[in-house]
C-alpha cells in the first residue's frame, strides 16, 4: 500500500465524509432499496445522474431516513471510540442495544443479533446461520468505515480489526473479506490524491484464496477500460445483498465518477440494494472527496434526533481525536 501524507485538516474531514457519506448514501437509496433497474429509471428518468435531484415530472430524491446500515455503522464507531480500538464482546452487545426493527436489518444479522441477546456466545452466534456456513451478505462490508478510518494506516490492524468485527455477524468467508475489501478500498481513500494505482493496490490487499473477489475486480477494471453501460455493470458486477455482489459495485461507481455527488447517484440508479451499495459508495467517496464536498441539498435533509447528523459528525470527530492521540502516544514512545 502506498502511503501519502495527508493533512490533518484533510483526514479530520475524511473522517467526517466517511461516516456521514455512509448515512447519506443509505439515506438516499433506501426508499428505492429492492427495486429493479429500470423501475429506479422509470421513477427518476434516464438521467446517468440525478444532479437536480429531481426528474422531469418533479419527483424529489428523499435522503431523510438511514436504514441499519448507519446504525450498525454508529454502533461500530461507538465501540471503537469506548474502547479505543476493538474490543469484539462490546461490539456485539453495542449492535445488540442499537438494533431496532424499523431499521430493516437483514434477516441473518437479526437472528444473530436476537441469539446474542438471548445469551448466546458473541463469539458462536454467526456461525450458527445458513446450514452453519455463516453469512456472505453484505451486513459487514456495510458497517466498515469506522474501523477503516480508525487503522488506515495500519494495514495488518487494518485487516484483523475488519475481520473481527464482521465475525460477530458474518462468519462466511466470503462475507468478511467483502468487509476487509470494503476496509481497504476506505482506506486507500484516506491515504490516496489520486485514483489511479488502487485498483491494483486492491488486488493486492486480497487474501490468496478469495478468488470471486479477485474475479469481481478485473471485471471491474474492464468496465472502466471500455466505459460499459450500467446494464453491464449490473449484468458483470451485481446490485444484491451478497458481499461480492456489492462491494465491487460500489468500488466501481466511486472510481467511474469524479466527484461525490455523482459516485453515489449512479450506485443508486442501478436499483437493487440501493441503501448498501450507496452507503458504501458513500463512505468511499467521503473518505477520498471529504466532508465538505457532500452535497449540502443532501445533507440537510438527513434526519436528526439522538442518534441523527450531528451524533454522527461528532462520532468522527471523536473517532479522529482518538487515533490521533493513540499515534502521537506511540510516536512519543517509540519514534
Ligand atoms: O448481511 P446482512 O446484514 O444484510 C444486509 C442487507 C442490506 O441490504 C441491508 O440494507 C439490509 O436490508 O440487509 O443480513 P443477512 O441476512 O446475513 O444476509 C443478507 C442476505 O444474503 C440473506 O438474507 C440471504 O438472502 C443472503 N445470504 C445467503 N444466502 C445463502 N447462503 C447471505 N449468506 C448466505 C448464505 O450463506
Ligand atoms: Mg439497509
Ligand atoms: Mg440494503
Amino acid at each position: 500500500m502506498t502511503v501519502a501524507v495527508t493533512k490533518e485538516a484533510d483526514l479530520k474531514s475524511k473522517f467526517t465524509g466517511a461516516l456521514i457519506g455512509t448515512a447519506v448514501g443509505d439515506a438516499l437509496g433506501a426508499p428505492m432499496e429492492g427495486w429493479s433497474f429500470e423501475k429506479v429509471r422509470s421513477v427518476y428518468g434516464n438521467c446517468n445522474y440525478y444532479n437536480s435531484y429531481s426528474n422531469k415530472k418533479g419527483w424529489k430524491m428523499v435522503c431523510r431516513y438511514y436504514t441499519d446500515d448507519t446504525e450498525m455503522m454508529i454502533g461500530v464507531a461507538e465501540s471503537l471510540i469506548r474502547n479505543n480500538g476493538f474490543d469484539g464482546a462490546d461490539m456485539a452487545r453495542t449492535f445488540v442495544q442499537n438494533a431496532k426493527r424499523k431499521r430493516w436489518y437483514g434477516p441473518g444479522t437479526m437472528e444473530v443479533l436476537e441469539r446474542i441477546r438471548a445469551g448466546e456466545s458473541w463469539e458462536d452466534a454467526s456461525g450458527k446461520l445458513f446450514d452453519g456456513e455463516g453469512s456472505y451478505g453484505n451486513g459487514a462490508a456495510m458497517r466498515i468505515a469506522p474501523a477503516a478510518l480508525f487503522y488506515y494506516d495500519n494495514p495488518d490492524m487494518l485487516r484483523e480489526v475488519a475481520y473481527k468485527s464482521s465475525h460477530i455477524t458474518h462468519s462466511h468467508r466470503l462475507g468478511t473479506e467483502g468487509a476487509v475489501l470494503q476496509a481497504f478500498a476506505i482506506a486507500l481513500a484516506v491515504l490516496r490524491r489520486e485514483k489511479e494505482g488502487m485498483l491494483a493496490d486492491l488486488r493486492e490487499s486480497l487474501q490468496d484464496n478469495a478468488y470471486i473477489y479477485s474475479e469481481k475486480l478485473k471485471a471491474v477494471e474492464t468496465l472502466m477500460a471500455k466505459g460499459g453501460g450500467k446494464e453491464d455493470v449490473i449484468a458483470e458486477l451485481g446490485t444484491g445483498e451478497a458481499a461480492f455482489n456489492s462491494v465491487p459495485t460500489a468500488i466501481y461507481s466511486f472510481l467511474c465518477t469524479d466527484n461525490f455527488e455523482d459516485a453515489v447517484s449512479y450506485a443508486v440508479s442501478l436499483g437493487g440494494d440501493t441503501d448498501t451499495i450507496g452507503a458504501m459508495t458513500g463512505a468511499i467517496s467521503g473518505a477520498y472527496y471529504g466532508a465538505e464536498c457532500i452535497p449540502d441539498e443532501w445533507l440537510s435533509q438527513l434526519e436528526e434526533g439522538k442518534k441523527g447528523k450531528s451524533y454522527i459528525i461528532w462520532l468522527a470527530d471523536e473517532l479522529y481525536y482518538r487515533y490521533y492521540f493513540l499515534r502521537l502516544k506511540f510516536c512519543e514512545t517509540f519514534c
